[in-house]
């Protein structure tokens, strides 16, 4: 699917939405949106910055084209951001529990660290435009809606205006906040309501696991040493072919249906039983949350317009407006002026703890 006429025709209906000649089907009206935080705003870069999501898309688009799969890594780094401590952008900074640096990337999470060299080189592209007045915050979250849209999801407008934190994502932080894909509905629920988002929240965010892959040691719980009984035979049998035996590195799709689509297709799965992660799969055994998966299963739109809800709800998570933070010149680094004093305690943080936290492996 990643034929350029399918992007061409998401293009098109772009230019379409952007100059106002008709409605489509896949924009989401402002009605069904969620309050904008104080200090973002829909029209933030308009003015000083015009051409922000242009520059974004345009290159996005190209990138796309050789390599729909980098969708869901930049999709999944708008997630990571926003849960561990606010949409600040400090997942991005080397030093992070889950940044971008190489001694903390678990193997094989090469789809990860190429959405951080995206995001900086759209950083790049954005600040020589501009100059340095965009987030690396508002870029991730730019680059999330971009990749829900050309991989044939919902459009929506992004609230702007965010800054990037000082502070790194401690290795904490990220544990209690990115709930692991061994994680039931339970869990999940109650993880999620300590960031003010709901059941209805969890399950549209979940859909995200449209597009993507997910490595073997996400669920290999699930079949060994005893197969999960809520998981479908083929299934099954088809995922112990992947990953043959505990520890095994490979990977696979998280939508069987429509592996690069997005989709309801993802809930379809869940009512086949037919989901990768825990975390994937119980949502439809919990009772809490199975007749909202069914719901979007059965209709697309339903599941677009909340998807799209909770994105603008969870895109605006703590975060830092008007003279908080700051705007990076270089989106894996705090600027050098102001963190002189704050650099030396990075070293200090236990890389082989960092370690054990795997990036990839979160229910989201
Ligand atoms: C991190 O969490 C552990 C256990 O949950 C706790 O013992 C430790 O004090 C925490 N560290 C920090 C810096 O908060
Ligand atoms: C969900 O997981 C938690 C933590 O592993 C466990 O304590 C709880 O019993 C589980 N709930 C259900 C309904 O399985
Ligand atoms: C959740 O909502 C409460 C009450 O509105 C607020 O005090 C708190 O800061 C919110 N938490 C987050 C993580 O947004
Ligand atoms: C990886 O998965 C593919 C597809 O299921 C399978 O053919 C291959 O044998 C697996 N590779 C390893 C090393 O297990
Ligand atoms: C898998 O790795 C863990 C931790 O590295 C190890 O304890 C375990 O023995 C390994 N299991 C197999 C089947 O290789
Ligand atoms: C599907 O959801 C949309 C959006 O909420 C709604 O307008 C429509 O009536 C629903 N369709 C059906 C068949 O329920
Ligand atoms: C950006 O910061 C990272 C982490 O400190 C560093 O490795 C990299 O060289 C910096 N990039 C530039 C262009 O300075
Ligand atoms: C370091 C590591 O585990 N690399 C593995 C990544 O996945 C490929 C197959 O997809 C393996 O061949 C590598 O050994």
């Amino acid at each position: 699917m990643a034929s350029s006429s399918f992007l061409q025709m998401m293009m098109l209906v772009l230019f379409i939405i952007a100059f106002g000649t008709t409605k489509s089907g896949v924009v989401v009206n402002a009605q069904t949106s969620p309050p904008i935080a104080p200090g973002l705003s829909l029209i933030f870069h308009e003015t000083n910055c015009p051409n922000l999501e242009t520059i974004i898309r345009n290159r996005l688009w190209t990138i796309f084209n050789s390599d729909i799969a980098q969708a869901a890594g930049l999709l999944r780094l708008h997630f990571h951001d926003c849960f561990v401590q606010g949409c600040d952008g400090s997942v991005l900074l080397d030093g992070s529990a889950s940044g971008p640096s190489e001694k903390n990337a678990p193997p094989n999470l090469s789809l990860k660290a190429e959405a951080f060299r995206i995001i900086e080189d759209l950083r790049v592209r954005v600040h020589a435009a501009c100059g340095r007045i965009v987030s690396c915050s508002d870029i991730v979250a730019i680059a999330a809606r971009d990749s829900v849209f050309l991989s044939g999801g919902p459009y929506y407008r992004v609230p702007l205006g965010r800054r990037d934190g000082l502070n790194f994502a401690t290795q904490n932080a990220t544990l209690q906040n990115l709930p692991p894909p061994s994680a039931n509905a339970s869990v999940l629920i109650s993880a999620l309501a300590t960031l003010n988002l709901t059941a209805t929240d969890l399950v549209a965010l979940s859909g995200g696991h449209t597009i993507g892959i997910g490595s073997c040691g996400s669920f290999e719980d699930r079949l060994y040493p005893t197969q999960d009984t809520t998981m479908d035979q083929t299934f099954a049998r088809n995922l112990k072919q992947t990953c043959p035996a505990l520890n095994a590195t490979n990977t696979t799709v998280l939508d069987i249906r429509t592996p690069n689509v997005f989709d309801n297709r993802y809930y379809v799965d869940l009512m086949n039983r037919q989901g990768l992660f825990t975390s994937d799969q119980d949502l439809y055994t919990d009772s809490r949350t199975r007749p909202i998966v069914t719901s979007y299963a059965v209709n697309q739109s339903l599941f677009f317009e909340r998807f799209v809800f909770s994105m603008i709800k969870m895109g605006q998570l703590s975060v830092l407006t008007g003279s908080q933070g700051e705007i990076r010149s270089n989106c894996s680094a705090r600027n050098p002026a102001s963190s002189s004093s704050y650099l030396s305690s990075v070293v200090d943080i236990d890389q082989g703890q960092q370690e054990a936290v795997e990036g990839e492996s979160a229910a989201f």
